[in-house]
């Protein structure tokens, strides 16, 4: 419908998630998501896991991870948080939880300061040249030469790196750094995990691509055991990005709607999310339509965000629940429910389902069990389907026909999108199919070289004046996104409240604080952004580093500091002030 009536302007959640992972990946390996697979897992020798929180968002791969740890595979994990999850396994399925008598998972845990992965990463490949001037063998020259670009180049980038400086800004003591080196080059098959800890930085890309860098160096691609692994954010954000929605749409997707379809679909690349806010603002974007989300809370809670909002000719959000962002209407504004995903869907040919695509490249089918709270609530496919209608009257689509039977969206997927053969066949036979994957399936990189190509980053270290801190914002438990279930923390050991910040106790004492005090923490770029209230809870975190919740501290997060290439806010990375409440 949107590329029908002429824009690319589709941008989705990634772009606050993993857009930097896609970026990062489309440059260096032709695809923009992963190449392992859950099996892979238990292939590995070594899995490296860089800024991600298994025990509370993904719980289900603690058990890939525990497996593969039972075969001897090595563990890293690189968090300035030593997540209680990664370091011991029991079931996190069951209320006992993960802490006490489980087996520690982690071989290795790398206290990394914010934000300081690039240097971290780019250590650990220097100790690796260092190996290789007695092993060569640790670098695999075979599949450099034969298969990826750029390795000269990326090589003396490497060697102009001075190691101790780099150990410094990585804040890891060089002996766990040497260790992570042996690691990496005693094992035949690595794979390198990752999520927000890596994205959502002012160098998300730049660091993801250093990473990718490591990888090569071993040929870890495209062989079983090793490979890419950013590990999902929202339910289906992989699948929507199969499906094209994107504001940087491929060409060959362009293609093929316009073929099969008959018009010309817009080649100009669409806006991005920030630039949506920014753009509202600006007054030159004028509508905006939702498919879920919540801008307001997801973004920034910054009062810039509420006016952009409201500044809208028309806003349109089509949701499960309420939330914040619907509190800031625009001068039209329509808020219209839709079913849940946990909910039937029954139309006219009978109960619907609808499908995802996971982290591991695996699309599977997905269907409500639960009764609608209400007959009225039309489903999502609906609701698009007759907004299409009314827009595009004349279309070569007969939108309303779709909403009687899925599977006549299925069919036309699999007319358009590669990999998407036989859709309903193998969903209706299996429930489940692997999606082709080049890296994984052929070890071949649809790049710009075609090869998979090593690139050159630039090591940038941050200073930071005697007052400031650098923050990230996480997530507890007990959420999911902007949407709060409860108030603890349970594998942090926080009860009862989420105005919480996490404090060096050498950095509390230091600077004249105590634990449990309340203080105002305060944005160093732009004074006016500041939060009140927050308490501090001493907590095992590098000097200078600073962890509070997502969306409670978003006040704190400008539009303006972002990730450049991804443009990501830097949601992991605000320099900031304290001081105590006043
Ligand atoms: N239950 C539940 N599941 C979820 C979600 C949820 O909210 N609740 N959200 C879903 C979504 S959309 C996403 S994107 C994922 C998010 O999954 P995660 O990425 O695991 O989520 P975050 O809480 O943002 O935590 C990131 C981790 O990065 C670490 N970190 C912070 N800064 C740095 C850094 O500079 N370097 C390194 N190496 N690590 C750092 C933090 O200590 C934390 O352990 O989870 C998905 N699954
Ligand atoms: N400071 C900070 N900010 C962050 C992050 C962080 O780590 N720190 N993480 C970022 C990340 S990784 C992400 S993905 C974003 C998430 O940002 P968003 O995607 O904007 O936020 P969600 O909380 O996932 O959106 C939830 C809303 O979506 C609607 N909804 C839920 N399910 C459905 C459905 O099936 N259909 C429809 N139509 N609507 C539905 C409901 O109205 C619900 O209130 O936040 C980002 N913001
Ligand atoms: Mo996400």
């Amino acid at each position: 419908m949107v590329r029908m009536y002429g824009t690319n302007n589709l941008p989705d959640s990634a772009d606050l998630c993993h857009e930097a992972s896609g970026i990062a990946l489309g440059e260096t390996l032709g695809i923009g998501k992963g190449s392992v697979t859950v099996d892979d897992f238990s292939k590995a020798d070594a899995i490296f896991i860089f800024g991600q929180n298994p025990g509370s968002n993904h719980p289900r791969m603690l058990k890939a991870l525990q497996k593969a740890a039972a075969k001897g595979c090595k563990i890293v994990s690189i968090n300035p948080l030593i997540e209680a999850g990664l370091m011991r396994f029991k079931n996190p399925q069951h209320l006992s939880g993960i802490i006490g008598k489980g087996s520690a998972l982690s071989d290795l845990l790398l206290q990394v300061n914010i934000n300081g992965d690039m240097a971290l990463i780019s250590a650990i490949i220097k100790i690796v040249f260092e190996i290789a001037e007695s092993k060569p063998q640790v670098i695999d020259h075979k599949f450099i030469d034969n298969t990826t670009h750029g390795f000269i180049e990326f090589k003396n980038s490497i060697l102009q790196l001075d190691l101790h400086e780099l150990i410094v800004a990585s804040g890891v003591e060089e002996k766990l750094i040497r260790e992570a080196a042996e690691i990496f080059c005693n094992s035949k098959s690595v794979i390198a995990c990752w999520a927000m800890g890596l994205t959502q930085h002012h160098d998300g890309v730049a660091t993801i691509q250093q990473l990718v860098n490591l990888l090569l160096l071993g040929g870890h691609v495209g062989r079983a055991g090793a490979g890419v692994c950013p590990v999902r954010g929202h339910s289906n954000v992989q699948g929507d990005k199969t499906m094209g929605i994107t504001e940087n749409p491929p060409a060959y997707l362009l293609k093929n709607l316009s073929e099969r379809f008959n018009f010309i679909a817009p080649t100009k690349p669409g806006i991005d999310t920030i630039s949506v806010i920014n753009g509202l603002n600006a007054g030159s974007m004028k509508i905006l339509i939702a498919l879920g989300g919540n801008l307001f809370d997801g973004i920034t809670r910054y009062q810039k965000t509420a006016l952009a909002l409201q500044k809208a000719e028309l806003t349109v959000h089509i949701a499960t629940k309420l939330n914040h962002t619907h509190l800031y209407p625009g001068k039209i504004s329509l808020i219209l429910p839709c079913l849940a995903r946990s909910e039937k869907d029954i139309q006219k040919s009978g109960e619907q389902l609808v499908t995802v695509e996971n982290s591991m490249g695996i699309v599977h089918r997905s269907s409500g069990v639960l009764k609608p709270c209400s007959e009225l609530l039309k489903s999502e496919v609906d609701i698009v389907a007759n907004l299409a209608s009314r827009l595009l009257p004349n279309g070569p689509i007969e939108w309303l026909n779709l909403i009687d039977n899925y599977a006549l969206i299925r069919d036309l997927i699999s007319e358009v999108i590669p990999g998407f053969v036989d859709f309903n066949q193998k969903i209706d036979s299996d429930g489940w199919f692997y999606l082709y994957n080049a890296v994984r399936d052929e070890q071949k990189f649809v790049t710009k070289t075609g090869k998979a190509n090593f690139t050159v980053h630039q090591v940038s270290q941050r200073q930071l004046a005697s007052d400031e801190y650098l923050l990230m914002t996480t997530r507890s438990h007990d959420q999911f996104n902007t949407t709060v279930s409860g108030m603890n923390d349970r594998y942090r050991g926080i009860k009862g409240g989420r105005m919480i910040l996490f404090m060096n106790a050498l950095d509390i004492k230091e600077h004249g604080f105590t634990d449990g005090e309340l203080i105002t923490i305060q944005n160093a770029k732009y004074p006016d952004m500041e939060l009140s209230g927050l308490q501090i809870v001493s907590y095992d975190i590098p000097r200078k580093c600073l962890a509070s919740y997502f969306p409670e501290a978003n006040v704190l997060i400008p539009l303006d500091s972002i990730d450049p290439r991804s443009k990501t806010p830097t949601s992991k990375s605000i320099v900031v002030k304290l001081r105590h409440n006043s």
